[in-house]
């Protein structure tokens, strides 16, 4: 068995922990900015009751690790120039996936109207969850996004679907401890099984062990670490854990983790690529405990907040007048005189530890597959029609003169490799195996003598799960490229 995982990288400096924690502090900011707030963005006079909103509806307690994740992510994106997608699958947290992409401006690029400065600040607070503005969930307005965050389960799928034939791409994926009892996703770590290292890209999914759910605590923050570390060893990970509370050293693990992390996922497909290494490896994956609603207000009405299921919507309301001084000694403990200049655009030393142009995971075109797409390559489907030259005398099957048509669409798209096939191990009693004339199934598991049509490059993907096979084909599709699901 590996031993746990050691941290390699540069040690970060102090200098560069404060830049990131500026970030991490101006998207914490703007968060709580966008549950709450309809005017005084930048908290320029006393905080009044006409400056909240009337309704709240939102999520802070997944919000702060998200941000978290977000600037570290964006530390190793610049550092090793990598190509990374961000998918939430605690999607509620968009308060915090929409904070970031303005950060990075690139909400500004889409959205003229919400510019990068104090009244692009108000209007991003202001619309957030209000009529006529933009969802409380991660939606496909939010740039860079291709998880829609309403239904939990489904993100380390659409993570896998988006890394399949993208051989460049690494997809960073936040599993919410609560999402992980779902039964799309306790299947979904299955994935590995069917990603190739040699041409495939890679996915760095990343526990959210905040430790709740709306209102109870969740199953794998409540057993043993012991336990936690054998359960994904036995799914085939290799469990980076970062675990704590205080922000300096959090700041080190979790930049420690993610270069070990990157560091692995190089090594693995180097050794596929360059190696011809064909066992299939132990990919790394990071768990990151920590408090649920971390950085939030500590104490309630004299009931805990932070690092329980109580921050996880809205903290608090707003119907008690003491709140309005909770909430403005919250907003100001991110000190955002010193994160915004006087035109409230981010201070641009913060502003710089963003990646460039389309390495902004927010600007991704991986996350805008209809940019991407090539049309598929189809044969003339005439073609392949069963003669019927007296009526009732020909024999054909539907579906299996569609087997054939496959097989062909397989090999017309061979070089573009931008086709698969997903389906619950029906492409054979679903009589299409004449595509296995042209592929196999994707299979990455151990292999015995007597197996037929499988192999890691396979273009067919089976598992008896249907939540899996959708949620692929999904993130394939989203991400511009074709597919099937067979299923009858
Ligand atoms: C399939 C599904 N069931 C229930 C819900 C309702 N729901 C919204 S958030 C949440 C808790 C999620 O917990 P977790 O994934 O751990 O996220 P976090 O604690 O980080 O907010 C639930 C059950 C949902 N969105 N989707």
């Amino acid at each position: 068995m590996d031993p746990q995982p050691e941290a390699t990288g540069q040690p970060l400096s102090s200098d560069e922990i404060g830049l990131i924690h500026a970030w991490w502090r101006a998207a914490n900011y703007l968060s709580v900015g966008q549950i709450y707030l309809l005017d005084n963005p930048l908290l320029r006079e006393p905080l009044k009751m006409d400056h909240v909103k009337p309704r709240l509806l939102g999520h802070w307690g997944t919000t702060p690790g998200l941000n978290f994740l977000y600037v570290h992510l964006n530390r190793v994106i610049k550092a090793r120039g990598l190509n990374a997608l961000f998918i939430a699958g605690p999607g509620h947290g968009a308060p915090g996936v929409v904070a970031n992409t303005w950060l990075e401006g690139t909400y500004s690029e889409v959205y003229p109207a919400i510019g990068p400065d104090e009244d692009g600040l108000r209007q991003l607070f202001r619309q957030f969850s209000f009529p006529g503005g933009i969802p409380s969930h991660a939606s496909p307005d939010t740039p860079g996004s291709i998880h829609e965050g309403g239904e939990l389960g489904y993100s380390l799928l659409h993570a896998f679907g988006a890394a399949f034939d993208n051989p460049d791409l690494i997809v960073a994926c936040v599993v919410g401890d609560g999402e992980a009892e779902t039964g799309p996703l306790a299947t979904s770590w299955h994935s590995n099984k069917f990603l190739n290292p040699a041409t495939d890209g890679a996915v760095l999914p990343i526990l959210h062990l905040n430790g709740y759910k709306i209102a109870s605590p969740t199953v794998l923050a409540r057993i043993s670490h012991t336990e936690l570390d054998a359960l994904f060893r036995g799914y085939g990970y290799l469990p980076i854990f970062v675990d704590g509370e205080e922000p300096d050293a959090m700041h080190r693990a979790i930049a420690a983790a993610l270069d070990d992390a990157v560091d692995r996922i190089h090594a693995i497909q180097k050794a596929a690529r360059d190696g011809g290494v064909t066992t299939r490896p132990l990919w790394p994956m990071i768990v990151l405990r920590s408090l649920k609603g971390w950085t939030g207000p500590k104490i309630v009405d004299g009931q805990k907040s932070e690092g329980f299921w109580r921050a996880h919507q809205v903290p608090f309301t707003m119907d008690k007048p003491e709140h309005l001084g909770l909430l403005e000694e919250w907003m100001r403990s991110y000190h955002p005189e010193e994160l915004f200049d006087d035109g409230g655009r981010l201070r641009p030393e913060i502003a710089a530890l963003a990646p460039r142009g389309d390495r902004r995971m927010s600007a991704n075109p991986h996350a805008n597959g209809g940019a991407l797409m090539r049309p598929l390559r189809l044969p003339d489907f005439a073609s392949y029609a069963v003669p019927v030259v007296h009526p009732g005398e020909s024999d054909g099957e539907a579906t299996q003169v569609m087997g054939t048509f496959l097989r062909d669409v397989v090999r017309e798209n061979a070089q573009a490799r931008n086709f698969r096939v997903f389906g619950p191990d029906e492409t054979a009693s679903n009589r299409l195996q004449t595509i296995f004339e042209a592929t196999d199934r994707s299979w990455d598991a151990e292999t015995i003598a007597d197996d037929v049509h499988l192999d890691p490059s396979g273009r067919v993907m089976e598992v008896l799960s249907e939540h899996c096979c959708q949620g692929w084909l999904e993130g394939y599709l989203l991400t511009g490229r074709h597919g099937l699901f067979s299923l009858l």
